[in-house]
Order: C-alpha cells, then structure tokens, then sequence
C-alpha cells in the first residue's frame, strides 16, 4: 500500500495554512508550554532518509544480486524488506562526477561537467539535496567520503548541518612495514606511513575505518531519533587499495585469491548496515524511514570485483555496463513493497526527486529525476525513465573514461568518441556486450542517436575548473562531529 502521510500537501503549505484545529490547538500549547511534547509528535510523521552510497562496489558483489561467495545478510536483508532495481545507473562515473549528480540530482552536464573535473563547482543558484532537507528542518548528517564541488564546497557548505570529523589514521612502525607484504608497503608508503582504513577512535583503539563509520551511523540516530533527519553515508570503502583488509573480514568469505580482500571489505560494509537496521529498529523508526543504499559507480575489475552477469568496470573496463551499472535497494517497510524486484531504467539523480516528493511532495524544477516510489509499489507501470543518457567528453580526461551512450529498453547504443561508429546491443541475449548488432537495426540505432542529440542540445556547455585556494579542510579532523556555522550557510555552531 502506498504511503500517504506527508503526500497529499506540501509541507511549505501545511506550514502556511494552519486549519482552525491547528490555531486552536497551539494557542493550547502556548498557555500550557507543552511544545516539547507537540514538536516530537508532530516531527515524528515527517519520515527519516538514509542515503548509503558505496564507492565501487559492483553490481555482481552482493548475495541478492547473485555473488555466492560473500556472505552479506544485512543488505540481502535490506533487499528482502524492500525494491531490488536490476536497472539503476550512474550517468556520471565515476566517483566525483557521480556524487556531484547524486547531489544536484541532475545529469552532472546541466552544470558543465563532461568527465571527472575534480574541482568543478556544484551549482549554488539551486538547492542540494541535503540543503533541500535542512531547509524543511531536517537534521542533515553526513559521514565519510565527499569528492563534491571546489575545495570550498565541503559538506557543510552546501547543506549538511553536521559532518563525522576525519579520525585520524593509524600509523605503521616501521617494524610492522618492515613484516608487511611488499603491496602494502607500497601502499603505506604513498600515505606516508599512514594506514588508509585503519584509524584511530575517540579511545585510543585501532578500528577498521568502516567499522568506525557504522557506529557514528548509530551515534547520529541515537541524538535524531525525536526529529527527522537525513543521514548520508559514503564509507571510503570499497575503493581500492583494500590490502589492508585484515584475516577477520576476509575469512568469513569463501572468496580466492586477490579477491578475498575485497570480499572481506564488503563484508564490513554489510555489518554497518546491520548496525543501520538495529538502531532503526531500536527506536521504532524502521518504518518511518526510507533507506537506499547504492554505489557510486560500478565494479573495479582491478580489485577482482564482479560485474556478473555484465561485463566490464571501472579502470580498463569502462565502455561497458559494468561502469555504469550497480546495486540499487529501497527499503521503506510499509510504503514500499518487500522482497520485490524493479526492472525499469533509473539513475542516481531520482533519489534527490524521490527524497523530495517523499518528504515534502514537491521536486525541485531543476532536478531531472522522478518519483521512483509509484514505479517501486506498481501504482505506475513501466520505466522510470524510458531513455537514459551518457556524454563523457571533457577534452582532458582520460581516454578510457570517454563514453557516449544511450540506455533505451532492452538496448544500449554506444560509442566512444563521436567520430566512431555507433555499435548497438541488446542486453537481454548478450549482456555481456559480445555481439554488435548495429547493421541488423539501422531504425534503433538512427531513433536512440536522435534522441541523444535532443538531449545533448539541452545541456550546459563544458566549464573549466577554477583555481580555487584550499580554506580550512571542508571536514574537519578530529573525533565526533563538526557543525555548520552561520559562515556555512547554517545557523548553529
Ligand atoms: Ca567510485
């Protein structure tokens, strides 16, 4: 059954147009001072989001899409209790791009971004998500990685009323990197000394960076519990190098070789989920909460991670769905159906819209995403988006991050740059991207070419990257969390 509480009237005009019961029922308030107790049961229907958005984690790599030799319960779980979509998309890879669409929920050209342009300003003439939610009077909370906007636009900058500080990282003696293997000293060495997913908490104690992560998960619902929040969470992991990944993870997969390191790291990112469901259940807020978790960009074959049954990824893989192509949960016991599965076209931009419609039931104009919740119960048939669109073309980036492609049903035109050929696939019988079909279908491929070009006469023109001086780090280091102040754009120190 689709979930109406907060959908029938926009929260700016339930706020704006107070019934005469409402009149009535605050000046009550007003004599007997009893707002504490009105405020909470008021903000208790406004629902919760999670945002988990993982960094390379492929579509193949957990157990509800298939994977066999990690044991993740707690997402496989998520799923069970929610939409499986076998069809979600980045349009920006990989990482910053991606996050700056997810952000914007916008195709990431809209604000002149072709490729990676790591230092491109997000746009300020038009809300960010989490701005979106602050400004509803939403506690916005972010933790781990950023990869968004200028060296200035850190989260709390741009929406997030609070951010974990950066622990610091573990140091290695030099008899420990004298004993490692010769990978991780490598890897060791380019940071200095310094361990990538080791840090060190609050106590003293060494702990695996997404482990840490998972408990500020539960330390920002235990303090937001009364009122609605928005949490977003971006662990570093699964992002290469995971040499580090200690016996204790990787043992408890049944992955080989190079790849039980990896698995190993998944198998961390899934106990924090488990730390997700259980602080949500603990304060009876499951329900209330729509929780999505998904991943910035597809598998990296260069850490043995699975694309299955797509082929390709990030690194040398990346004309190719498995870049583009990954895990994507909805979970909303309630209002979202459980255990079911959602075939239709969808992007990372639709959870801004999705985000939006559910909480205040308007959608930002500039925002090219949708409503996902009527295709995820059934009420609305068919694909979210009926075409979905890449242009990777920004000059200077890597040549194997160039990519011009059009998802149309069962289809995927793609080319690499515009002077190529088009070649043509169809999923379905090859989705391994085997057999171009171009020649057998000259009409598909002339209609998807068309509507590429409509779409791209849309779009910004490419922007360069500023110079822009580092300020203070966009997250403070330390332990705890750092608010944003009236110099942020917010309002509390
Ligand atoms: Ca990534």
């Amino acid at each position: 059954m689709v979930h109406t509480r907060n959908r029938g009237l926009p929260l700016t005009s339930r706020v704006l147009r107070p019934t005469s019961f409402m009149l009535m029922f605050l000046a009550m308030v007003a004599v007997s001072g009893r707002t504490d107790a009105a405020d909470n049961a008021a903000d208790s229907e406004q629902p919760n989001v999670v945002l988990i958005y993982i960094d390379d984690l492929g579509y193949g790599d957990l157990g509800c899409y298939g994977s066999e030799d990690i044991p993740t319960l707690n997402i496989d779980r998520l799923a069970a209790e929610g939409v499986r979509c076998t069809a979600s998309y980045i349009t920006n890879p990989p990482c910053c791009p991606s996050r700056c669409s997810l952000m914007m929920g916008q195709y990431a050209q809209r604000f002149g971004k072709y490729g990676m342009s790591r230092g491109l300003p997000i746009p300020e003439d038009r809300p960010t998500l989490a701005a979106f939610l602050r400004d509803q009077g939403y506690a916005t909370g972010q933790i781990g990685k950023w990869d968004i906007g200028t060296k200035r636009q850190g989260p709390l900058a741009v929406g997030f009323t609070q951010v974990a500080k950066v622990p610091p990282p573990r140091r290695y003696t030099s008899a420990e990197l004298a004993d490692a293997s010769k990978e991780l000293q490598k890897h060791i060495a380019k940071k200095n000394g310094n361990s990538k997913y080791f840090c060190i908490n609050a106590e003293g104690e060494t702990q695996w960076l997404t482990d840490y992560d998972g408990d500020m998960v539960v330390d920002f619902i235990d303090r937001h519990h009364e009122e609605p929040f928005f949490l977003y969470w971006s662990p570093h992991a699964v992002h290469s190098f995971n040499t580090e990944v200690p016996g204790s993870l990787s043992n408890r997969t049944q992955a080989r070789g190079k790849r039980r390191k990896l698995t190993g790291a998944i198998v961390s990112v899934d106990d924090q989920v488990g730390k997700l469901l259980d602080v949500l259940q603990k304060h009876g807020l499951r329900r209330n909460t729509l929780v999505i978790f998904s991943s910035d960009n597809g598998a990296n074959p260069g850490e043995e991670g699975s694309s299955s049954p797509y082929a390709g990824g990030k690194g040398q893989g990346t004309q190719k769905e498995g870049w583009v192509r990954v895990p994507t949960i909805f979970s909303m016991p309630g209002t979202l159906p459980e255990g079911k599965e959602y075939h239709g076209l969808i992007a990372n931009f639709d959870f801004y819209s999705t985000i939006a419609s559910l909480t205040s039931d308007t959608i930002p104009d500039h925002c090219d995403g949708v409503d996902l919740i009527p295709y995820l119960t059934g009420e609305k048939d068919g694909a979210a988006h009926e075409y979905l669109f890449w242009l990777n073309n920004q000059p200077d980036d890597a040549p194997r991050r160039h990519l011009i492609a059009v998802r149309w049903k069962n289809w995927r035109l793609y080319r690499k740059y515009a002077k190529d050929r088009w070649q043509l696939f169809d999923l379905v019988p090859d989705p391994r991207e085997e057999q171009d079909v171009a020649e057998a279908h000259p009409e598909i491929v002339r209609q998807l070419a068309a509507r590429h070009a409509e779409w791209a006469e849309t779009l910004a023109p490419l922007a360069e990257v500023p110079t822009v001086r580092a300020g203070r780090p966009i997250i403070p280091h330390g332990h705890g969390w750092a608010f944003a102040s009236a110099e942020d754009g917010g309002d509390s120190e």
